[in-house]
């Protein structure tokens, strides 16, 4: 490598919640030397890539939202509880532009190589346009969920497709127009549940690859009104803090009770009450113990599955889609509006790819081993390579050259899901190993940079070089993650928090599963101990 890089105190990887908010109290709160790099020609993250039909957020506006400015959340003002994928682009647009943050980004830009240069202390960063830059610290921003799971990897015969395919998140900016089109959907996971009822409207014919029923409850999206947005505005102080003291991240109302401390007739009304209500209260509002006790699932995983009998007229096809092989909460839970309605049109069909799988794609559509379905379209709601794939698409060598792929062999180890042992100076935001993808995602990112923002502040004001997780604290998280996890029932899923769906990925459970609150405890007092587990040099 080069040795006339130019030079940098931080480089920040990614552009999105979590990349802009680091810049802004990197570079702005700590005055420090700060690029970034964005592999989209914009800002945005998730919500710049994820444009396909139907695309919105499984959380309320007021709360999925930054918190680090008053100024900022008085100003902005949602439409809805539920804000589609354009209005929260244009919210991080705007957020870009307000605090003067696109300065500092180099976009259509991929990390493509970090090495840590032991001799100098300092991180050699490499990317697709040529540059290779260095810098004291690098702080990771690529997200959770933002390597696809690439189609071709899981699918014969793509390539002889003779229609159009996408993936949902890679959709293309102008949109795709499906009138008068044979689409066919592959995957029942958020994605695939939010895109079926708007495809199915535009389109000729839909037809969902369904390997998994999933559960998803009603989100009740709605317009908010001037007196409810007047109401959240002057409410924000307490919302922020009932969410950052929460386990979620969410200003809920968690219930203490049990699910079998009720009769079943006051189950059954507090399950109908919070269906009406919508979105994640269902899971966060009903029982203390649904994600830990067999008997406290079950009776969610009943009721969820009378909701879809009654709702889908066909009754084979509303068995087909109540699920059986996993409770429910343990993927993250879908959020729809009409998606089990949709199942009544005339142009939608389910097909069972866990009975009848998909053999390939052929020239003319999507072949199971039961039939073929000639199409015009296919859209891939396949997923993403979660909480590790970004960052191990980038070629990182800690000490002695070591590569992050060979510390993570058997699944990511990590000291609070914000460093790894022998990758100094490197911050994993919402990184594996933290609450992250089980929360409320940007109370999580806060909390990250803040820790990330006020350690780095730390490692200046006394002129310390690197700062990285001991092996034994680290060992010592990785045992403790995998201990809280076991006393749930999160395990028990296939779901891409345990890597199931990448093919041939460890199996571990990857989020910290014991809750915000418990987690942002942890960290401060690591913080009050003198950065307890870290080894500072
Ligand atoms: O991805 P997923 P997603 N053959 O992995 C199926 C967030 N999100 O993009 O379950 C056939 O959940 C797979 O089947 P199975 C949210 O955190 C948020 O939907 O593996 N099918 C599954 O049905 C979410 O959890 C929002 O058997 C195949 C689907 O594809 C996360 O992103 C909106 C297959 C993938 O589901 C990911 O959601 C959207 C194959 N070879 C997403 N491979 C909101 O904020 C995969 N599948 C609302």
């Amino acid at each position: 490598m080069t040795t006339t890089a130019s030079q940098h105190d931080v480089v920040i990887i990614g552009a999105g919640f979590s990349g802009l908010y680091a810049i802004h109290r990197l570079r702005d709160e700590l005055g420090l030397d700060v690029v970034a790099y964005e592999a989209g020609n914009s800002v945005g993250g998730t919500w710049y890539w994820n444009r396909y039909p139907g695309a919105r957020c499984d959380s309320e506006s007021y709360y999925y939202s930054y918190s680090f400015s008053d100024e900022l959340q008085q100003e902005w003002t949602w439409s809805s509880r539920y804000p589609a994928q354009p209005e929260i682009l244009k919210y991080l647009d705007h957020v870009a532009d307000r605090f003067d943050l696109r300065r500092t980004i180099q976009f259509e830009t991929k990390v493509t190589r970090a090495e840590f240069i032991e001799t100098a202390d300092q991180w050699e960063v490499e990317t697709s346009s040529g540059d290779v830059v260095r810098a004291k610290y690098i702080v990771s921003a690529v997200g959770c969920l933002s390597l696809r799971n690439a189609p071709g990897d899981h699918f014969k015969g793509l390539d002889d497709f003779e229609g159009d395919w996408y993936h949902t998140g890679a959709w293309p900016h102008d949109g795709v127009d499906f009138t008068g089109k044979r689409v066919g959907l592959i995957g029942t996971g958020s994605t695939g549940i939010q895109a079926t009822p708007v495809i199915a409207a535009e389109a000729d014919h839909l037809t969902i690859f369904q390997r998994t029923a999933n559960f998803s409850i009603p989100a009740r999206n709605a317009p908010l009104s001037a007196e409810e947005t007047a109401e959240i505005k002057a409410h924000y102080d307490e919302i922020r803090d009932r969410c950052r003291n929460s386990s979620g991240g969410f200003p809920f109302y968690p219930s203490e009770m049990n699910a079998n401390e009720v009769t079943d007739a006051e189950r059954a009304s507090t399950y109908e009450k919070l269906w009406d209500l919508g979105g994640f209260r269902f899971l966060a509002e009903s029982y203390a113990d649904l994600t830990i006790d067999e008997f406290a699932n079950g009776t969610a995983v009943d009721f969820i599955g009378r909701k879809i009998h009654e709702i889908v007229k066909d009754p084979e096809v509303a068995a087909e889609l109540v699920p059986f092989d996993h409770p429910y909460g343990t993927k993250r839970p879908p959020i729809d509006t009409d998606y089990y309605d949709t199942y009544n049109r005339d142009n939608v069909k389910l097909v069972n790819v866990r009975k009848a799988p998909i053999e390939e794609i052929t020239a003319k559509g999507v072949r199971t081993t039961d039939a073929e379905y000639p199409l015009d379209v296919i859209v891939f709601a396949t997923g993403f390579d979660a909480m590790t794939g970004a960052l191990l698409d980038i070629d990182i060598r800690g000490r002695g050259g070591r590569t992050l792929g060979d510390a993570w062999e058997a699944g990511p180890r990590t000291y609070l899901g914000l460093q790894v042992a022998g990758f100094p100076n490197l911050f994993t935001i919402t990184g594996p190993g933290s609450p992250s993808v089980l929360t409320n995602m940007p109370v999580a990112i806060e909390q990250h940079v803040d820790w990330v923002t006020e350690c780095i502040q730390h490692m200046q004001s006394a002129g310390h070089q690197t700062i990285e997780a001991n092996d034994d604290a680290q060992e010592a998280w990785v045992t403790h993650v995998a201990e809280a996890a076991e006393e749930t029932l999160f395990p028990k899923a296939n779901s891409w928090y345990v890597g199931a769906n990448v093919p041939g990925k460890s199996r571990v459970f990857m989020p910290y599963v014991a809750g915000m609150d418990v987690y942002r405890e942890k960290c401060n007092e690591v913080v009050a101990n003198d950065y307890e587990g870290f080894e500072i040099a």
